[in-house]
């Protein structure tokens, strides 16, 4: 009988790279198989920004407005994941009223239909 890693699921998969958490399974099965892992923050179109956190700290407060306000102004250059964690409301602009919407979150708040999660 085989153990859950020896199954040979992915024999046929020869450019297979495996997502997921660090130390999960899906990492211990990749290494016993010899099959690439890389953390879920690499899977192509996957951000590690939260939307609401643009400076990437994990927490949402207000250097996370401030960043907005500098987007904003032109001050700071946004790839699309920094745009996406910085368009709060969802609109396709990231201008003072995400900002406004970050602090008022931070304020307990919360704007309807902002993303933040
Ligand atoms: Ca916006």
């Amino acid at each position: 009988m085989l153990l859950p890693w020896e199954h040979p699921f992915f024999d046929f998969c020869p450019n297979l790279t495996i997502y997921g958490e660090a130390d999960s399974i899906a990492e211990f099965y990749a290494k016993k198989n010899n099959i690439p892992f890389k953390p879920l923050s690499e899977f192509p179109g996957e951000s590690a920004l939260k939307i609401g956190d643009p400076t990437g700290d994990g927490t949402i407060t207000s250097q996370d407005a401030v960043f907005v306000l500098r987007s904003a102004a032109g001050l700071e250059t946004l790839d699309d994941d920094l745009r996406t964690a910085c368009d709060v409301n969802g609109d396709g602009s990231v201008n003072s009223a995400d900002a406004v919407s970050i602090l008022r979150y931070i304020a307990g708040l919360k704007d309807e239909g902002i993303l933040i999660e």
